[in-house]
């Protein structure tokens, strides 16, 4: 497939041939290979079996491409199972619905709309490094309840905490962030008082009846500031190609803004901004007809179960208003993704904003973020993307 013949705007399915059959990819990653499952029932199957299919593996292994070569830190809730994970995570649940709070709403919509002025303003942006990354580390402030200065150390850290410009595992990397983590958790154990962001709600919180370690604390920040990166850097910054592509359905949502949350989730589907999730087989199993020995790895793929046509009317088409989207683009069953109402509802504010403001966006020039699995080839977003908004 040339890349060249692919407006801005689109974002081909690769995976739809292999998906129908055998449906299953099989991919190398780094000697330790991996099972690709395609297909949306064998997807949800396989997720729905976290006994036979389990997220607390080594540490990095249920990453793809693995990172056991980079970190032994064990990210928290999803590098573990239950009953451990259900414990985990019913201390951070309630947190990671603030987002769906009126008053979160409002400041989200500050936020952006100072954004909005800002890359206005600019004439020209370079929309992933100058507008979505800002704009998501700005909004993670609102997340974690921290002082919106704060972000701007974030936003230094680029767009991917694990990955650099010349090396996709970059170990080193992360010390920036392990360093900031150390530091702030020490800041809120020394300050009890000092206020009710994040930090200090883990430090209190009590996990089978004691105070969770430091390195548990650790581990459930690093899920925060590496999990919703990368991926809402590049929903956003698709966000604003699509509708560069489609100022009509920009237009649609104007008048009836009721669709926001459609288009939300529609977008999310055809975007699906993380490719896929790893698993570890506990025992022998078997996925889409095809065997799995214990110890071997299988990744559920968001991406391509997002385009099965037996579930999806026009699988390659953003409809705008699609009613039913039972996407996988936030995962599915007990792992399913915390941070999902926040992305949510940085989407939906920006989309509201673009159309309120009647905002036109024209894309100058872009460099497509291609990844490879194996033989396949999947456009995730862009490296560069050169828009002007007016
Ligand atoms: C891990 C992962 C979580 C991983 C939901 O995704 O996101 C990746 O970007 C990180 O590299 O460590 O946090």
């Amino acid at each position: 497939m040339s890349k060249n013949k692919c407006p801005f705007s689109e974002f081909p399915d690769p995976f739809a041939e292999v998906r129908s059959t055998p449906g299953i990819h099989e991919i190398d990653d780094q000697g330790d290979p991996v099972k690709m499952v395609l297909g949306h029932r064998d997807v949800r199957k396989a997720a729905h079996g976290w006994k036979t299919f389990q997220s607390g593996a080594r540490p990095g292994r249920i990453v793809v491409p693995s990172e056991v070569s980079i970190r032994d830190i064990r990210q928290i809730p999803f590098e573990t199972d239950p009953p451990e994970h259900t414990e985990y995570r019913a201390l951070v649940e309630e947190w990671f619905r603030r987002p769906l709070s009126e008053g979160y709403e409002q400041a989200l919509t500050e936020l952006i709309n100072g954004e909005l002025d800002r890359a206005q303003a600019a004439g020209e942006v370079e929309a992933v490094e100058g507008f979505s990354l800002p704009l998501q580390s700005r909004a993670l402030t609102l997340l974690l309840n921290r002082p919106a200065e704060e972000a701007e150390e974030w936003i230094n850290w680029g767009t991917h905490v694990f990955r650099s410009d010349d090396d996709p595992l970059d170990g080193s990397k992360a010390n920036q962030l392990y360093d900031y983590l150390d530091a702030q958790i020490a800041r809120a154990a020394a300050n009890p008082q000092s206020g009710e962001d994040l930090f200090a709600h883990l430090l209190r919180a009590e996990y089978q009846g004691r105070k969770l370690t430091h390195d548990e604390i650790k581990g459930v920040m690093i899920l925060t500031f590496a999990g919703g990166r990368d991926t809402v850097i590049n929903a956003v910054t698709n966000t604003l190609a699509y509708f560069a592509g489609h100022p009509e359905d920009l237009q649609r949502i104007r008048e009836q803004p009721e669709l926001a949350p459609r288009a939300v989730e529609e977008l999310v589907r055809y975007f699906a901004p993380l490719t896929h999730m790893g698993r570890v087989a506990t025992t022998d199993a078997e996925v889409s007809g095809c065997p799995v020995s214990a110890d071997a790895r299988i990744s559920l793929c968001w991406a391509a179960a997002n385009r099965d046509a037996a579930v999806f009317d026009k699988p390659n088409e953003v409809v705008i208003d699609r009613k039913a989207n039972p996407h996988l683009s936030f995962g599915f069953g007990i792992h399913k993704c915390l941070g999902a109402p926040h992305a949510r509802q940085v989407l939906k504010v920006l989309i509201n904003a673009l159309a309120q403001r009647g905002m036109r966006i024209e894309v100058t020039d872009h460099q497509d973020n291609i990844e490879r699995w194996g033989s396949l080839e999947r456009k995730v977003g862009f490296h560069r993307l050169m828009i002007r908004i007016s």
